[in-house]
């Protein structure tokens, strides 16, 4: 047979495999087979020798040409698998599914129940103020008629510092800075971290959250005082919950009060959680002592003033069914994203 006829045949035996089911066709292999060092038209190269030197050089360009023809059908077929392929990938995407939501962070429950605070005093006209965690001895005890002999003032119940400062026991010294800072009338909260020399259990923990309150101006009543918590509570706690002021002392406030509020649980019936009482003890309140205006230079005779304490993790132990308040700091993720 005529190499040219050679040449022919291996053309015909590529196409007709080329032109097979497209899905079966395996293209590498037809590339070996046919275009491969040792494949088909290899061989006819090395043919060559045996044709006649006049007609050599047709025969070489035939062979040149036959080369080129198989590579670039096969290149047109290779693009073209590789682009149906690449829209059968495409269309495997469903567009009307939802996106994946990528993984979001809460705010911790304490920083959601101050918020929630902040936010409804702060309809009821109160600023924010803020305060130093580290404190002088004199805004947190003596400003605020803490006198030196109190137990409060004990190691075992205050954190010192050996520069002589305290871990403030309250947030009461931020509301000693706003009056030393500015003139009366003041209306503000202040939130934040306190810290007692406790041991720490289930029910208490030597650092623990609260928000006070103190509004001063002119004429500053109780019955003000009163009318601000109940509203308070009933926004935080329940529509339907009831107050009960109980009579009590504090040291920088004459006369004070606690305030109990009709069991949110239970709605006064009597629970596990109320003692059966269908109380529960939620703040301390009460009208500013004048020897605490006297300290931050405001006039006693001129302006009175109430203020309030209310403690963050005991309503929301309370409120969730937490049954350890260490749970709120230990940083379990499969706790914290309840909320
Ligand atoms: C100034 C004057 C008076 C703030 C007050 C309370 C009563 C109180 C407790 C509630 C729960 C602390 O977190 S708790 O354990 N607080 O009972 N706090 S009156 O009185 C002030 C504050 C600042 C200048």
């Amino acid at each position: 047979m005529s190499l040219l006829k050679k040449a022919d045949e291996v053309r015909a035996g590529f196409f007709n495999t080329l032109q097979e089911d497209p899905a079966r066709v395996d293209l590498e292999a037809l590339r070996i087979e046919y275009l491969g060092r040792k494949g088909k038209v290899a061989t006819l190269f090395k043919q060559m020798g045996q044709v006649a030197p006049e007609e050599r050089a047709a025969f070489g360009q035939t062979l040149n040409q036959l080369k080129q023809e198989l590579t670039e059908a096969l290149d047109e077929r290779e693009s073209a698998a590789a682009a149906e392929k690449h829209s059968t990938e495409e269309a495997k995407i469903d567009l009307t599914l939802p996106g994946i939501a990528s993984p979001a962070g809460t705010y911790h429950i304490i920083t959601q129940s101050l918020n929630d605070m902040i936010d409804i005093f702060g309809r009821l006209g109160f600023s924010v103020a803020e305060g130093p965690e580290v404190e002088s001895e004199w805004r947190n005890f003596d400003a605020l008629n803490i006198l030196p002999d109190h137990p409060a003032r004990d190691m075992q119940d205050t954190f010192f510092t050996k520069s002589g400062h305290v871990l403030r026991t309250h947030t009461s010294p931020v509301q000693v800075r706003l009056m030393q800072s500015q003139p009366p009338p003041i209306r503000s909260i202040m939130p934040g971290k306190v810290y007692r020399n406790e041991a720490v259990s289930a029910r208490s923990h030597a650092m623990f959250h609260q928000v006070e309150g103190l509004y001063v101006d002119k004429r500053v009543t109780f019955g003000e005082l009163k009318g601000t918590l109940e509203l308070f509570c009933r926004e935080y706690f329940d529509e339907d919950v009831k107050l009960r002021f109980r009579p009590s002392f504090f040291p920088f406030t004459e006369p004070s009060s606690e305030v109990d509020i009709s069991c949110f649980l239970c709605h006064g019936k009597g629970c596990r959680i109320c003692k059966q009482t269908g109380w529960l003890e939620i703040l301390g309140c009460g009208m500013v002592d004048p020897a605490v205006f006297e300290a931050v230079g405001y006039d006693p005779d001129k302006v009175t003033g109430y203020a309030f304490g209310i403690g963050i993790e005991r309503p929301a132990l309370l409120r969730y069914g937490i049954p350890d308040i260490r749970m709120f700091y230990e940083n379990d993720l499969r706790f914290l994203r309840q909320f």
